[in-house]
């Protein structure tokens, strides 16, 4: 018995060691990359109020506002159909966490600083920046501020007049409490891609000139918002509609209440059951009568809402750059804390180097977003060159579809940095992998948006991708004297030249020879550009020799897919039929 008391597993005892956890620190100060390029492009008179309200906003966002987030993960959203008295309700309770976040994004003018203009063409630049120190600790709020962001965008681009001056009023306001949300009801059954094929939801036109929308929207998210944009056809006096795109319109609902406390004009069939995500609720709803205000004019539905898809496929895109960001944060730091084989896991020069292209990915993928809110902001202002409005039209859907299948990949090696405790659920780290697989789905999938590229040349007739060459080459050009970075701006030059070839010569082919060509070249537009970047910021007089090596190592990759696939034949009309044939054996 004596001698069994010494043995360190007996009885109830289970050992002494216990592993520390990796700690969250402010995000905006652990972040080199984020403060350079700050520090490089806001304007200088704004530069030093911009840093210290985002390192106050970092400071909070660790110490307070990710343990809401955690909230709002384990204490998702319920549907209550009925009232204990059997009448129908339907209401959505959210936990207190969810609605402090949105208190919180409303004072931090997370959507207002978009419109405030205080930082001129770099407005956006600084929102989006805050928005990525906030959303991997944002409970999935950036779900709802993204959407909000979008419609007041919609609503900006139509005109802030009736109905909708006092929406944009509230969607644009830093005052919590009069502050709304909007969702952006655009998935029917039988088609989220092919919204103009899928819309069932009809308009039926009242004496007053309003509508009443009758129809079923499948996927509709944050369904707890106060207004929604949604499309739906007009019925003629006949009842009939018009099929297509051309038989969408874009209309503006108010979600509220009748005195009985139910929902004026919807039904909420079922909240989704979801693999993430599930801090917020995503509903099925049935339009029954949903009052509503036609904001478009009648056909010209999908090229209204255009601008809210612009909108919150930048969202989605800080959101990819910000997952990364933050894994790979919490993994270094995980690094100086577990030891394996003797030493510390960043001790491991293997594991050092698994971290360093989680880094690089990251780091593209930040420069790229950047770049597309600097855009942004250029045409917001009205300092758009023709230039500018022709890349940020070709890089939206570039950025969201690239960086929502890096986030995947970059943050599911991240899990695997904490070995099995990333497959722990309360470790909170399982959660960022479930969130990211989102990213590449909703806002368009990947291969949608690759055909948007597409569609985007075809209808500039080749003019965007005159901008984009153009502008990539600008960018390396500062780079010709900078004898460190010359391999990754010989990698970048020929890419592009490679690239220019591709084009050329699938102007001489048919559609479909394209169409099989879209990822891949969607794939080669980002890679290219993400590597001028990376090269055009180790360039300036701030950097660091880090921002040097991310730039070599980026470009150590294949830049240009979609013409090493060309060269082997991928896209030669005997694949489709050989395609189909290996997935059906
Ligand atoms: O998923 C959703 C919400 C999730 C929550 C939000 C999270 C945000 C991030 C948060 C981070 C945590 S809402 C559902 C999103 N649904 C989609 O993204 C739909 C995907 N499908 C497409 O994008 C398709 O390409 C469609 C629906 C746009 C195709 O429709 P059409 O009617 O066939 O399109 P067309 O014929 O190509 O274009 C019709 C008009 C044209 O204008 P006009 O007539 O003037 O020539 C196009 O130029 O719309 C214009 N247009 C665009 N304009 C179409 N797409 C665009 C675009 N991307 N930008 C500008
Ligand atoms: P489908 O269009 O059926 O696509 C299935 C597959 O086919 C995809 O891989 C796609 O890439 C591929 N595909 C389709 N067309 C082509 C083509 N022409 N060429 C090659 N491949 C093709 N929607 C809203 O409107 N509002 C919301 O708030 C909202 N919230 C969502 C929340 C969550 C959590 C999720 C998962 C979805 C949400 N959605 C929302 C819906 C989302 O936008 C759609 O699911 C998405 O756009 C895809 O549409 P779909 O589901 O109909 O897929």
């Amino acid at each position: 018995w004596e001698a069994a008391s010494y043995l360190p597993f007996s009885r109830a005892r289970i050992g002494s060691f216990f592993q520390e956890r990796p700690v969250l620190r402010n995000p905006f100060l652990e972040d080199a990359l984020l403060r350079g390029y700050l520090s490089r492009h806001l304007p200088q008179e704004n530069l030093q109020a911009a840093l210290s309200d985002l390192c106050a906003f970092g400071e909070r966002v660790a110490n307070e506002v990710d343990g809401w987030g955690r909230e709002c993960e384990v204490t998702p959203p319920r549907l209550v159909h009925f009232d204990p008295w059997g009448r129908r309700v339907d209401h959505i309770e959210t936990s207190p966490a969810w609605k402090r976040m949105k208190d919180f994004s409303a004072r931090e003018g997370l959507v207002a600083s978009g419109y405030e203009g205080s930082f001129w063409e770099w407005s956006r630049v600084y929102q989006m920046s805050k928005l990525y120190i906030f959303s991997p600790s944002s409970g999935l709020y950036t779900c709802p501020l993204a959407m909000t962001d979008g419609a007041a965008k919609v609503i900006q681009s139509i005109g802030v007049s009736w109905p909708v001056d006092e929406a944009f009023r509230r969607l644009t306001t830093r005052q919590s409490e009069l502050f709304w949300t909007s969702g952006q009801w655009m998935t029917e059954r039988q088609g989220g891609s092919d919204v103009a094929s899928g819309t069932e939801t009809v308009a039926v036109p009242q004496s007053d000139g309003s509508y009443k929308l009758h129809g079923f929207k499948w996927f509709t998210s944050a369904t707890d918002a106060d207004m929604t944009l949604t499309l739906a056809r007009v019925q003629d006096r006949t009842g009939a509609t018009t099929p297509g795109s051309k038989g969408l319109s874009l209309f503006y609902a108010e979600v509220s209440r009748d005195e009985g406390g139910r929902l004026k004009g919807i039904e909420v069939q079922r909240l989704k059951d979801k693999l993430g995500t599930r801090q917020m609720p995503t509903a099925e709803l049935l339009l029954d009568g949903l009052p509503a205000h036609r904001l478009s004019e009648e056909g010209r539905g999908v090229a209204s809402i255009a601008n809210m898809l612009t909108i919150t496929r930048i969202h989605n895109s800080i959101s990819a750059a910000a997952a990364m960001r933050r894994v790979v944060q919490l993994a270094r730091d995980y690094a100086t804390r577990r030891t394996a084989f003797g030493k510390l896991l960043k001790d491991h020069p293997l594991h050092m180097q698994t971290l360093a292209r989680m880094e690089v990915e990251t780091r593209g993928a930040f420069l790229l977003v950047m770049d597309v809110c600097r855009l942004l902001g250029r045409e917001e202002c009205g300092m758009a060159t023709q230039l500018d409005t022709h890349l940020l039209r070709l890089l939206t859907p570039v950025v969201k579809l690239y960086t929502g299948k890096q986030a995947v990949a970059v943050v599911s090696e991240g899990l695997e940095s904490f070995g099995g405790q990333g497959y722990i659920e309360d470790t909170g780290l399982p959660g960022l992998l479930r969130d990211a697989q989102v990213l590449s789905i909703w806002e368009g999938t990947t291969n949608v948006l690759s055909l948007d590229v597409l569609r985007c040349v075809a209808r500039s007739s080749g003019m965007v991708l005159e901008a984009y060459f153009t502008h990539t080459k600008s960018l390396l050009a500062g780079a010709s004297s900078v004898s460190s970075l010359a391999p990754a701006r010989k990698a970048v030059d020929s890419a592009l030249s490679e690239l220019q070839k591709f084009v050329q010569v699938a102007a001489t082919r048919d559609p479909s020879y394209l169409e099989l060509a879209a990822r891949d070249l969607a794939y080669s537009l980002a890679r290219i550009y993400m590597g001028a970047l990376l090269i055009d910021h180790a360039c300036w007089k701030g950097a660091s020799p880090s921002d040097t090596y991310a730039a070599l190592r980026w470009c150590e990759q294949d830049l240009c897919p979609v013409m090493t696939k060309q060269a082997r034949g991928c896209y030669d009309p005997s694949t489709p039929p050989l395609d189909a044939a290996l997935v059906y054996d």
